[in-house]
């Protein structure tokens, strides 16, 4: 179902929150994350399980295309285009219609979702669905970059026998994703099946 919408998708034991709070605060408490960013822009992460949903046993990430915007301002009698990067357009109303997509699906078979602080990119790489670019932006196979990443916490189970964690960031150029022996991607994971059985109610 997930892939039928044109996203990608991944889901994680919920234990790998200690290695995304490794990736971001190890680092930062090293000072390899610059304190001014992390202040700023990192300091709403949160790496506790939710507390709205104590049963919280995985985490979803899902990447869905996000083009380019092209914006005309109407200038002094004429038009002026203007091309908006992915994300700066409806982002918030994204991330809450694929959470609430997700609800949809799992809401019927008696699991629920809890919204997530979390470094997404990172996730998105640790679980094997994205790598990183040169730039530090995340590439999805098969979707470029042009893309945005939205996550959630689910009781739904995951299988929990994941090879240990990659210890090397992936920025440096190292293959991450299918055959990384770091996090493997749950290709065949509680979630496919799922959304495969749920396929005939999706919600378009
Ligand atoms: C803060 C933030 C910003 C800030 C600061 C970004 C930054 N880190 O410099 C600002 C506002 C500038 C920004 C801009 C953009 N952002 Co932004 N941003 C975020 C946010 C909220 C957190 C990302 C973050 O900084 N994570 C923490 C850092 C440390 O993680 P990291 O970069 O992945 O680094 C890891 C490794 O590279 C390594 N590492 C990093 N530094 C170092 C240093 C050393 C020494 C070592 C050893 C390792 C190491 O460890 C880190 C942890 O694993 C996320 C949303 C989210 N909830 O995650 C979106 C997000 C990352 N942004 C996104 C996007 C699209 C953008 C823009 C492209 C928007 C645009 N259209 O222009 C630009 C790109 C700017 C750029 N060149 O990176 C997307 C990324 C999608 C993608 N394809 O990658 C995200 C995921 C939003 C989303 N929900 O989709 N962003």
């Amino acid at each position: 179902m997930i892939e039928e919408r044109g996203w990608k998708s991944r889901i994680v034991p919920i234990v790998r929150l200690a290695d995304l709070k490794e990736a971001i605060l190890g680092r930062y408490e090293k000072r390899l994350i610059d304190e001014s960013l992390y202040r700023e822009q990192l300091g709403f992460f949160s790496f506790d399980p939710p507390a709205d949903l104590p049963g919280a046993r995985s985490i979803i990430i899902v990447a869905v295309p996000t083009p380019q915007m092209r914006i005309i301002f109407n200038w002094q009698g004429g038009r002026v285009p203007v091309v908006v990067p992915p994300t700066y357009v409806s982002y918030t109303p994204r991330t809450k219609s694929v959470q609430e997509v997700l609800a949809t699906w799992l809401k019927p078979e008696g699991y629920h979702l809890a919204k997530p602080k979390l470094p997404l990119k990172t996730l998105a790489v640790l679980s094997g669905l994205a790598d990183y670019g040169r730039n530090h932006i995340c590439y999805v196979p098969g979707m470029g970059s042009f893309l945005q990443l939205v996550g959630a916490f689910s009781d739904l189970p995951c299988d929990a026998r994941l090879p240990a964690p990659r210890t090397e960031p992936c920025w440096s150029g190292s293959k991450t994703g299918p055959g990384s022996p770091s996090w493997r991607p749950l290709s065949s994971s509680n979630l496919c099946r799922l959304t495969g059985s749920l396929r005939k109610r999706s919600p378009r």
